[in-house]
């Protein structure tokens, strides 16, 4: 009997139409189909992005792990930190379905050739703002990547729908600090309140830059990897987290804010991109220390790495010869 005939095209073109099809019927792309060099590195770099992000974004909250007021605030932010790490993990192995190597990312990071999330290059100066984070910086996260578990390529989509259940306990575990601080004293009240004024326009800009300043945006939309724009985005997560202000008992600092009856959303003032595209290019207040503890980590636990790829290796070759 002879084999089945495998329905595969071989040229260039045939593969580009049979990608536009599974894009245009909204399927996903799976690690070994056929992709556009371009669309394989726009996930590359957006997921490497997303995962440095991750890792990065543990050290402002690590901060206060040995500080946290008590045995059980410090078993929850623990937690919380641990998933970061663990965010990272599984966005790098997404990544390397993508033939990236983990280890070249993060060399990448370190010599600031591939970017992570401003919002990380801001200090965490009171308690109050590991609950600040918790509430706007993961409320911003989720706003942003629950459409990314529908992304175009599957292991980034499924990647994703894991992070952002927990990213939902993360935002309210941060809301429910909060709720706690603004029921007790009136300095407690003030450090909340000190915390928004520092991190509510930042928390706006994590959705990157307006739309027509947003080079990436259209042909990741046609790709299917991002769903909506960034400002389309931006506008929801305003509209989600006025409310949640209202009932803290917290300002946020915008004299502009009003609510816009014909439109049905809130408008806000505008965000100084100025300080955003300072941020990015490596001058905001925390980014040398950021790169130089992920530099500290990366050299000083080179020996772990070392000792695990070696243990991997020889088990390897024993499972080889066993089978042998
Ligand atoms: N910060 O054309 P655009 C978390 C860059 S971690 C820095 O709009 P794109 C958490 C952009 O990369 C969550 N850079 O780009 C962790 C591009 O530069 P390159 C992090 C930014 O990709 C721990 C240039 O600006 N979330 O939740 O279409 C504790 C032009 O922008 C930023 C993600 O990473 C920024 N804010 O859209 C707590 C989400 N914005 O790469 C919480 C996944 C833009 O060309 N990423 N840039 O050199 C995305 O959804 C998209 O990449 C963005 C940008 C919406 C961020």
């Amino acid at each position: 009997m002879s084999a089945p005939t495998l329905d595969r095209p071989t040229d260039e073109a045939a593969l580009q139409q049979r990608f536009d099809a599974t894009i245009a019927a909204d399927r996903r792309i799976e690690p070994r189909d056929w992709m556009p060099d371009g669309y394989r590195k726009t996930l590359v770099r957006q997921i490497a992005q997303h995962a440095h992000s991750e890792i990065i974004g543990m050290q402002p909250e690590g901060d206060w792990l040995l500080a946290a007021p008590s045995l059980r605030r410090k078993a929850i932010l623990l937690a919380k930190v641990q998933d970061e790490a663990g965010h990272g993990m599984y966005l790098y192995s997404a990544a390397e379905t993508l033939g990236a190597d983990r280890a070249d990312l993060t060399d990448k990071l370190i010599e600031q050739k591939q970017k992570y999330s401003s919002i990380f290059n801001y200090p965490t100066l009171t308690y109050a703002d590991v609950g600040v984070i918790g509430w706007l910086v993961d409320g911003a996260a989720i706003c942003n990547q629950v459409p990314l578990c529908r992304s175009s390529y599957g292991p980034y989509a499924r990647a994703m729908i894991r992070i952002c259940k927990e990213e939902s306990f993360h935002q309210r575990q941060g809301y429910e600090l909060l709720m706690t601080m603004m029921g007790g004293t009136e300095e407690q009240r003030a450090m909340v309140q000190d915390a928004v004024d520092r991190w509510w326009w930042p928390s706006l800009m994590m959705f990157g830059p307006p739309d027509d300043d947003s080079p990436n945006s259209a042909q990741s939309m046609a790709w299917g990897i991002k769903r909506h724009s960034n400002d389309e985005l931006r506008q929801r997560y305003v509209d989600m987290s006025v409310p949640q202000a209202q009932f803290l008992g917290v300002t946020l600092p915008d004299p502009d804010l009003h609510w816009d009856e014909e439109t049905g959303h809130w408008r806000f003032g505008p965000i100084d991109w100025a300080e955003f595209k300072q941020v990015v290019s490596g001058n905001g207040p925390a980014n040398a220390e950021r790169i130089r503890r992920r530099r500290a980590a990366r050299d000083d636990n080179a020996w772990v790495t070392e000792a695990a790829t070696a243990y991997a290796r020889k088990h390897a070759g024993a499972v080889t010869e066993g089978a042998a």
